[in-house]
């Protein structure tokens, strides 16, 4: 279906430190919130992940041959001060000019985020971000970065901050594994854009070169079946799960409608949000100085009401049909019979990132210029028997999906919406966080036993459409 990409598109791949990198424990690295957790849990290490510590140049050589022009990185804060502060560690410096340099040489422009999900154990242990002090040390590593890294001129302060407050306190699934803590994860979110609003801050009054934004990951929420009160409980989802971020980040304001939502979830929890005096005016600066927005974008959700206590079982583990989430004061999540899910539950519909384009375009004009900076499908994928160094592993799932997902964005992008690039997730197979090695999202399929590259179908598929440009 898409034919050609618009002229001058970013068409990058994905990444994060944590799942690409491997070597956790090599020059000077800090341990995050997760190397504990992981090898308690027991299911999966983060080591050798793909090992990109190593291997960049290769995946690096990859992307240009097969027509990406730009990846998405992220710094692990660990890396440069292993404490989170306090003096930092040259070798982590190296690595990241080595890195961008390797980039900028081969025409990839890097993306770099500050902060994707790897919080510093040492700063975990004393609240993450529920204790303010986090916000300080976050603004002087992202000011130390900017001072030292001046060859990136596109930054993100940090990536997916609902993730990480759903999965660390009303999942459970991310450490410290708390369910349902509707105080920590509205407070956690009420931070992370603050510090955010800190750092855009930081960057502007610096006068620093380059432009800078941050990654919200949007669930649209649909009524399923659609009547008055299914479409309530969807209304209470939305706002938890994005207009709280939206508004704090583009608007520098919790607007009264959004807020009346949030206060009837916080009362049936009886959850509290603080905010201190003087937030509100640093969100409401940085909110008109944001560069871009890097939207990413899975899946919908299907809300029906419910009037019970909350139960959730996170699916894992690629056995379909076993997540399940029921939100006291929200409502419950259910299927679709019309939709078609992934082995882990997610819901495909290409449709709902039409429909958030055109809302943050609409709803949120501060947000300037969009890319959708995450996108793809995880699926378990092994090697054939008779493999060889050529064999290319057919994923004409993921092609369709990524195809429909353009089309999705090309569509917005004749209406007017103002976006500009797309990076799938993700550029080779990685780590997933909660799932481990088995759910694949790569163009280039990784064998993590030996670390070998094969190219995949989509690989060659995204390479086509880079020709288009030209
Ligand atoms: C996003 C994260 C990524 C990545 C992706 C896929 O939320 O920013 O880090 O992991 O989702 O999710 P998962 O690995 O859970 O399938």
């Amino acid at each position: 279906r898409v034919k050609k990409l618009p002229k001058d598109f970013v068409w990058g791949g994905a990444t994060a430190a944590y799942q690409v990198e491997g070597a956790t424990k090599v020059d000077g690295k800090g341990k995050t919130m997760w190397d504990d957790y992981l090898k308690a849990q027991g299911r999966f290490a983060p080591d050798p992940a793909s090992d990109f510590y190593h291997l960049y140049p290769e995946d690096i050589r990859l992307s240009k041959k097969y027509g990406l022009n730009a990846i998405r990185v992220s710094i692990a804060w660990t890396r440069i001060f292993p404490k989170g502060y306090g003096e930092p560690v040259q070798a982590g410096v190296d690595y990241y000019h080595r890195l961008f340099k390797e980039c900028l040489d081969n025409g990839i422009e890097p993306y770099v985020s500050l902060h994707h999900f790897d919080s510093p154990k040492t700063l975990f242990d004393d609240g993450d971000w529920l204790n303010r002090k986090n916000i300080d040390h976050f603004v002087d590593y992202a000011k130390f970065c900017f001072d030292e890294f001046p060859e990136v001129t596109h930054w993100f302060t940090i990536n997916e901050l609902i993730s990480l407050a759903y999965s660390q306190y009303i999942q459970g699934n991310f450490p410290p594994s708390h369910k349902f803590d509707v105080t920590s994860a509205i407070q956690a979110e009420h931070n992370e854009l603050l510090a955010h609003a800190k750092v855009v801050n930081l960057f502007k009054d610096g006068g620093y070169k380059g432009k800078i934004g941050l990654i919200h990951v949007l669930q649209p929420v649909y009524p399923y079946p659609n009547t008055p009160e299914n479409q309530h409980a969807a209304d209470l989802s939305d706002a938890f799960m994005n207009a709280f971020l939206l508004d704090g980040t583009f608007k520098g304001e919790y607007t009264d409608k959004t807020m009346k939502l949030i206060n009837e979830i916080l009362d049936a929890n009886d959850a509290k949000l603080d905010i201190q005096d003087g937030d509100m005016d640093i969100l409401k600066k940085a909110s008109t100085r944001n560069d871009y927005f890097g939207l990413n974008y899975y899946q919908p959700s299907f809300f029906a009401a419910y009037n019970g206590e909350s139960t959730n079982h996170f699916n894992g583990t690629g056995e379909k049909g076993t997540s399940s989430f029921k939100f006291k004061g929200v409502g419950q999540a259910v299927k679709n019979p019309n939709i078609p899910t992934t082995d882990w539950d997610w819901n495909i519909y290409p449709e709902g990132l039409y429909d958030i384009l055109k809302r943050v375009s609409s709803e949120y004009p501060n947000s300037k210029e969009i890319f959708i900076t995450e996108n793809g499908l995880g699926l378990k994928e092994e090697l054939p028997e008779n493999v060889t160094d050529d064999t290319i592993i057919n994923d004409d799932k993921r092609i369709d999906f990524v195809d429909q997902h353009m089309e999705a964005i090309l569509k917005a992008r004749s209406e007017g919406v103002n976006v500009n690039g797309y990076f799938i997730w993700s550029l080779q197979d990685q780590f997933s966080w909660a799932n481990g090695y088995n759910k694949r999202y790569g163009l280039f399929f990784v064998d993590f036993a030996t670390q070998k590259r094969y190219i995949k179908k989509s690989a060659l598929w995204y390479k086509a459409l880079a020709d288009t440009m030209k």
